[in-house]
């Protein structure tokens, strides 16, 4: 087939689809085919991938043609281009895609058929002017604490446009209730907060630079595979790859699944079950013990609670060191490398032998992901590989890492954006928790500091804060939460589409009809970068490499669509707030302040506008110019960390006192130690009904949903369970063959992939696939990880659990 054929076929394909299942609206697409170049300028991929990849656009009568990536200076290590990955690539399927919104439109169906019709911009004003108001004054259910922006990670990077805009809006009306967290980290900041003493992973300046890969002799990965999620050709996963090359390292990767971050170069592949992580560093530490490899006094002068002697005195005469749960003195059970085994099925002599590398290593690099702590006991497994980097004892030194992660804030260009200003409402929720707000009474039972770890932050630490309103208007510009990101997707369904439904108004504002957008009451359609201007820097994950660029709008918009400044400007004016939002100035005239606004730490003198809009991309190689914990190491009294001892604590006296008088959950324990507890549908306990566990994970094919449109990578990676060819023989299931994947909550059907890239007992799925399912209950034919997980929180964080499952796997 030609390529033109293919495109065309592509496009008819999908727009089949779309009118199916949504509402006959859109015309049909047509890519345009790419011919000789006639304007060319810069644009970027703005998408929550940690990176955001310059793009070289070309355009010819009106249609974007072509597009390609940085191509400036020599590209040497030092000065290296940073190439788009196959999705920043693919980004003309975003402009035309045939799932673009390019009306205003309202819904006539139930909430969640996708039943829309179009309406003039100005109806859709007027509406979303009235409905807010209405919620806004009314004062006994209503009132700013009562309007939501569920986590929205879609428009991360963009400075003018985008959720930031939205925000700006929101805040100037009254506000909205806040969230804490993210359900990216939330468990791992909070184990970083109580054993480093920051709450952030990211930009967080403790952590060692992917570099030190090239002078370490040891790389220890729990669960961290950058070569699929930090995937920029500029950023870590390059590091990642060019540090491999260039080190003797051995190489140990321990994940349920092979990883492309394993790909050949590791030594040693030790899948794990997952939610184990916690339990298998326990027997590491045993066997450490065993052959005296722990040197208790230089692990006390850095960390509490290592030995009796380091504990805080509260903890005193209780056993209650790691030392005491390692051996056993408080439970009875001694964590060897056996019992290590049993709940990891790591075997005892892998284990031992891993302690002994650990010995011998003289820069062991240590680092973890993020799916292990996106648990239910995701807090202490994150707290549990900090321990075993403060009992191996080598941090600081060349060549090692602390297990924070290359996030350790050397980027230079934090560009700043329009300001978003303060949210009037000091109330705040963890985000995970946004439902319970929804499903609950809160009027009759609200949700508290002690249950739900409400917050005031005119209140810090008051345990009587209480949250007693409900959520009656949500809105989304920038997030798939609704019907695709949030666990448990057919409740949160339910919740949104009763007809009694304590939500009264549901505004979208998006770029796609996303499984989200069908649960609008008004859906509004926002241009894509290609369709206007902003600036752009590197983002939370680019590595040692720094950048900046002015981007150009390549074409007009398409439809009616409309950036989310503009829509916010006429939503500002009709409650008579016009010029407060706007200060004066048109989104392309903030675009040039903001230019001329000083760069937070930048080393660059900022070209005049016009010419860097014209040049393209600024870039700066910024290392880190120390390992994590380098000066803490050299005198830990002159350089204390941020916890309230100064020292990495193991034992965690703050835990203790703040869950004491938490009413938790039955089955939820917060320990102060970082003990292993099996989660909830966890691999230790056997489920009959549902004998599987699953390793959830984000995958290369997109940015959570971000992408899922573009039907070229849709292809390219597909979407399927992987099985272990043990089980999948036992279950009689041939690759390619459709399952039937079914939890307590909900069922997919998805095609396998049988392959021993997964371990028996374990099987993988990405996350991310629009879930495709118009009904609650309805099998989900999208294969949406969503319609599995559950929306319990962890303990401790109360963060998101999207990791933690079991199923049931059958042939369909
Ligand atoms: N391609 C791509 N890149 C992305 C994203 C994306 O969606 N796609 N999303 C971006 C965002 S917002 C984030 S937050 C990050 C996410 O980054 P991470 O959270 O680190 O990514 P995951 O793929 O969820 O998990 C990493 C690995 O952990 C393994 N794993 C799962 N459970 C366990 C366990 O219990 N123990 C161990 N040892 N390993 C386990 C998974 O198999 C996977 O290989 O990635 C960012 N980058
Ligand atoms: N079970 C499970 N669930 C998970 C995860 C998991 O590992 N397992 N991962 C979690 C993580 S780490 C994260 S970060 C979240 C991410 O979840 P989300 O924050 O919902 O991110 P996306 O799914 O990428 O959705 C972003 C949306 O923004 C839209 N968008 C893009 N550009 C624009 C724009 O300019 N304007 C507007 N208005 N919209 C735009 C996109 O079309 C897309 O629909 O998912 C979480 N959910
Ligand atoms: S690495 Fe991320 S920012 Fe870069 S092109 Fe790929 S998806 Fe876009
Ligand atoms: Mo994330």
């Amino acid at each position: 087939m030609q390529r033109r054929d293919f495109l065309k076929s592509a496009a008819l394909a999908s727009a089949a689809a779309s009118l199916a299942g949504c509402n006959g609206k859109r015309t049909e697409t047509v890519i345009p085919e790419p011919e000789l170049p006639v304007t060319q300028g810069w644009q970027s991929c703005y998408v929550n991938c940690g990176s955001n990849c310059p793009i070289k656009f070309t355009v010819q009568d009106g249609q974007i043609t072509q597009l390609e990536t940085d191509d400036h200076g020599d590209d040497q290590y030092e000065s290296r281009q940073i190439r788009a990955c196959p999705r920043g690539r693919s980004l003309r399927q975003r402009v035309y895609s045939d799932e673009r919104i390019l009306y205003p439109m309202k819904r006539v169906g139930p909430r969640g058929s996708g039943e829309f019709v179009r309406i003039s911009w100005d109806d859709a004003l007027t509406e979303i002017h009235q409905r807010l108001e209405a919620i806004y004054q009314d004062s006994s259910q209503g009132g700013p604490e009562s309007v939501f922006f569920p986590v929205s990670t879609g428009t991360s990077g963009m400075k003018t446009s985008g959720t930031g805009i939205w925000k700006r809006l929101f805040h100037q009306l009254g506000g909205y209730l806040g969230t804490r967290g993210s359900y990216s980290t939330h468990q791992v900041d909070t184990a970083t907060q109580y054993t480093y003493g920051i709450g952030s992973v990211i930009l967080n300046g403790l952590g060692s630079s992917t570099r030190e890969i090239e002078r370490s002799d040891l790389v220890l990965c729990f669960g961290y595979n950058p070569q699929e999620t930090f995937m920029s050709g500029g950023g870590v996963s390059y590091e990642w790859s060019e540090a491999l090359h260039r080190s003797d390292a051995e190489v140990i990767m321990i994940d349920p699944r092979y990883t492309e971050s394993a790909g050949g170069k590791e030594q040693q592949w030790l899948p794990i079950r997952p939610g184990t992580d916690a339990a298998l560093v326990a027997g590491i530490v045993y066997a450490l013990w065993e052959i005296g490899a722990v040197d208790d006094a230089h692990v006390d002068r850095y960390a509490v609670g290592w030995t009796e002697a380091s504990l805080p005195e509260s903890a005193k005469g209780k056993n209650a060191s790691y030392k005491a749960y390692i051996l056993g003195d408080r439970d009875g059970v001694a964590k060897t490398p056996e019992w290590a085994a049993s709940m990891t099925a790591v075997p005892a002599a892998t284990i031992r032998e891993l302690a002994a590398k650990l010995h011998r290593s003289k820069a062991p690099f240590i680092q973890m992901g993020w799916g292990l702590q996106r648990q239910a006991n995701g807090e202490n497994s994150a707290r549990a590989i900090y321990t075993l980097v403060a009992i191996v004892g080598k941090f600081g030194l060349p060549g090692t890492s602390n297990a924070v992660g290359a996030h350790n804030g050397t980027h230079a260009y934090i560009t700043p954006g329009i300001p978003a200003g303060a949210n009037p409402v000091t109330k705040s929720i963890p985000c995970f928790l946004w439902t319970d707000a929804i499903e609950r009474d809160l009027q009759q039972e609200p949700m508290t500091a002690l249950t739900h770890d409400v917050l005031d932050s005119q209140r810090p630490g008051d345990p009587t804060v209480q949250l007693e309103r409900n959520i009656r208007a949500i809105i989304v510009a920038g997030s798939n939460m609704l019907g695709n990101q949030h666990s448990n997707i057919n409740r949160t369904h339910r919740l949104l589409a009763a007809e009694d439904s304590k939500v009264d108004f549901v505004l979208v504002s998006e770029i796609y009809m996303t499984p989200t957008a069908r649960f609008a009451d008004i859906l509004l359609p926002e241009i894509t970068q290609f369709e206007t201007e902003d600036l752009v820097c590197d983002g939370w994950h680019s590595g040692d490499m720094a950048n900046l660029l002015a981007t150009t709008a390549a074409i007009a918009p398409r439809g009616e669509s409309r950036s989310a400044y503009d829509i916010c400007a006429d939503i500002a004016e009709r409650f008579g707030i016009r010029q407060t939002f706007t200060e004066g100035r048109t989104k392309a005239e903030w675009v040039r302040h903001l230019w001329q606004t000083p760069q937070a730490s930048s080393s660059l003198s900022l070209p005049d506008f016009d010419e860097a809009k014209a040049h393209g991309v600024y870039r700066e190689y910024l290392p880190a110019s120390k390992p994590g914990f380098a000066d803490f190491r050299a005198d830990p009294q002159a350089n204390p960390l941020k916890t309230p001892s100064g020292k990495i604590e193991i034992y965690s006296e703050a835990i203790a006192n703040l869950t004491k008088d938490w009413d938790l959950p039955e089955g939820d324990e917060v320990t102060a130690l970082p003990e292993f507890r099996a989660p909830w549908e966890g691999g230790v306990t056997d489920d009959p009904d549902y004998p599987f566990q699953v390793a959830v994970y984000h995958t290369k094919g997109r940015a959570h949903s971000s992408f899922h449109s573009h039907k070229v990578l849709r292809e390219a990676i597909q979407d399927a369970l992987w099985i272990n060819p043990e089980d999948a023989a036992a279950l009689g299931i041939q690759n390619n063959d459709t399952v039937r994947v079914s939890s307590r909550r909900g069922v997919i059907v998805v095609p396998a992939r049988v392959t021993p890239r997964v371990m028996p007992g374990v099987a993988g799925l990405g996350q991310g696939a629009w879930r495709n399912a118009s009904e609650v209950g309805q099998e989900d034919m999208g294969g949406c990880i969503n319609t599995l997980t559950d929306h319990r929180p962890s303990p401790l964080a109360k963060g998101c659990t999207g990791g933690t499952l079991r199923v049931k796997i059958e042939r369909a």
